[in-house]
């Protein structure tokens, strides 16, 4: 594949800057920003670290990595065409399948030429003097542009435990975010796997199927639950294709942009039988119900999510044989859905296997990486392979690594450093010109359905910039706080950020990320649609234009 990009670089329309626009990132977000940026006729240049488009599915090729969304709720739903020649292969389609689609998309509408591969951004610094970006590569070269357009992911900066001796250790090892391209095999090889989030427990289900030995470090159980992952059927396809209007109109009422909607009724007031009956029923279909779809007050009434978790408890108890290893599945720190719930394929059932140990590292803290494996306080364990599942420095650890700033100097890092402070999690006030598709602040839930309403959003901000002639465009601090303590309003009474997790800005590995913080809009996307088409339909008002 030749990686360099490949045309010339075009004039931009001011003839002093290389761009109209710099998007860092082509993953989801990224690469729907540039086909909407090159169609309002801008030069536009993408710089991309890895060697292809897809960000989260060009970096998570670990066994298993797949879609917990529904995949034909998870394309593009911009294009018509492109809607007539995808089909799905699978329900919740997996790595490989999401990494083709996004070339697919890619290819199709020509967006390659804009992208240069292998390139990190590692600083841009707002210009004064000319109203413009100055972005500087890892190799120290230089480019200007009007607008920069951060895609640059939520979960995307991975995070390694903070092991003493990892660096020791003579077996293969990686990050399940750094996964080689290469086919790894796991026959007759004694594997670990630290981390049981949502990548680990795709991971090790998918890893016991062939491993010699695999043993599973396990530092905080998950309530999670089947994905019922199937082929989608030609018919199926059909019929989704018929309905993708429907469908997607389905995911803009809901607060996650997911087709899942929660049931009307409280937890509390339906007979325990009832209760049962309807968790039964979302236990065996497929995807997020039991999460987005389940009793409205079970992901904020303390007794209805005890009493969903107790529920879901006896579940995980009844899958696995053994009662002393069931109980060190059963999460005990926090209740069903206060974090990303991990959806299976068979996850518990490893735990009956032969070839499986499960370690609890409550019990038992790893206390070294040795040369040979993982020492723990009973334990020195021998492995060929150590794979660590442990998560990202999320949301705002992609910005973290770049030397932002603003007017004055200001750097983003430490504008943020007790949070962060955005406008519709889009701007940055004293960052002009400066956009963030999918920033914190932004509403979390099915990515691709936000990321084209916020892509949307942006580019009709920077066509009204361009169309009115302004070359500085900036969130004023009064509408800036007033976003930012809203965002905060909307979190205030839910459970989940009563719990660690990285949506509540917590990574145990990292300095300065130990205490929670408000790292999402919570009102629901319908109601995030609704504020960002007030501030754009009265003409920008909680914007300095100039
Ligand atoms: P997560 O959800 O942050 O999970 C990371 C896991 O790694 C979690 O089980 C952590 O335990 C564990 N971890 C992290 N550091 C350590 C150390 N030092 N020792 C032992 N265990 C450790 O990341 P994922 O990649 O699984 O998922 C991220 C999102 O990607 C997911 O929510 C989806 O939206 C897609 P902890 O729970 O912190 O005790």
């Amino acid at each position: 594949m030749n990686d360099a990009v490949q045309t010339a670089r075009q004039p931009a329309t001011e003839t002093a800057l290389d761009f109209d626009a710099i998007v860092i990132g082509a993953g989801v977000s990224g690469l729907y920003q540039l086909y909407r940026l090159r169609e309002l006729g801008m030069t536009v240049r993408v710089f991309e670290a890895g060697s292809n488009v897809g960000g989260t599915w060009y970096w998570n090729r670990y066994p298993g990595a797949r879609f917990d969304s529904e995949s034909w709720t998870y394309g593009y739903s911009f294009s018509q065409e492109l809607l007539d020649e995808w089909d799905w292969d699978e329900h919740f389609s997996g790595q490989p399948e999401n990494e083709r689609y996004l070339n697919f998309v890619t290819d199709k509408f020509d967006l390659r030429r804009d992208i240069q591969f292998r390139t990190t951004v590692t600083a841009a610094h707002y210009q004064e003097d000319g109203n413009c970006w100055k972005v500087t590569l890892h190799d120290g070269s230089q480019y200007t542009a009007r607008f920069l357009v951060t895609a640059v992911g939520v979960l995307s900066a991975s995070v390694l435990p903070r092991i003493p001796g990892i660096e020791t250790f003579k077996g293969q090892s990686c990050h399940t975010h750094n996964w080689p391209k290469e086919p790894v095999s796991f026959a007759g090889k004694r594997v670990a796997v630290i981390g049981t989030g949502a990548t680990g427990i795709q991971a090790i289900t998918e890893i016991a199927k062939t491993a010699g030995h695999l043993t599973v470090f396990q530092r905080t159980a998950q309530w999670s639950a089947p994905l019922h992952n199937s082929k989608v059927t030609p018919e199926e396809m059909a019929d989704i294709r018929k309905n993708y209007a429907d469908i997607f109109a389905k995911c803009q009422e809901t607060v996650g942009c997911f087709i899942h909607a929660p049931d009307p009724r409280s937890a509390l007031e339906v007979t325990p039988e009832e209760r049962e009956a309807f968790w039964e029923k979302r236990y065996g279909e497929p995807g997020f119900g039991i999460w987005m779809g389940n009793f409205r007050d079970v992901l904020v009434d303390r007794e209805a999510n005890r009493l969903m978790s107790d529920w879901l408890a006896a579940k995980i108890r009844g899958r696995v044989t053994d009662p002393v290893v069931a109980e060190k599945l059963v999460p005990k720190t926090h209740g069903f859905g206060m974090r990303r719930v991990p959806l299976e394929s068979g996850y518990f059932e490893v735990y009956n296997q032969p070839n499986v140990k499960l370690v609890d590292l409550a019990e038992t803290p790893i206390e070294s990486v040795t040369p040979e494996g993982i020492r723990t306080s009973d334990t020195d364990y021998q492995f060929d392979m150590i794979i660590y599942a442990t998560g990202f420095d999320a949301i705002t650890g992609a910005f973290d690594q770049i030397d932002i700033r603003g007017t004055g100097g200001v750097s983003l890092k430490e504008k943020w450093a007790n949070g962060p402070v955005t406008l519709l999690g889009i701007l940055v006030d004293g960052f002009p010109n400066f956009m963030m598709v999918m920033g914190p602040h932004a509403g979390l839930g099915n990515f691709p359905r936000a990321v084209e309403y916020t892509s949307d959003w942006v580019t009709a901000l920077i066509g009204h910039a361009r169309d009115s002639g302004l070359t500085r465009v900036d969130a004023t601090p009064e509408a800036a706080k007033g976003w930012t303590d809203h965002v905060i309003e909307t979190n205030e009474g839910l459970l989940f950020t009563e719990v660690d997790s990285w949506m509540t800005g917590i990574n145990r590995n990292l300095e300065g990320k130990q205490v929670r913080r408000v790292m999402r809009y919570s009102g629901g996307h319908p109601a995030f649609r609704q504020r960002c088409d007030a501030v754009s339909a009265g003409g920008y008002r909680e914007l300095a234009l100039s």
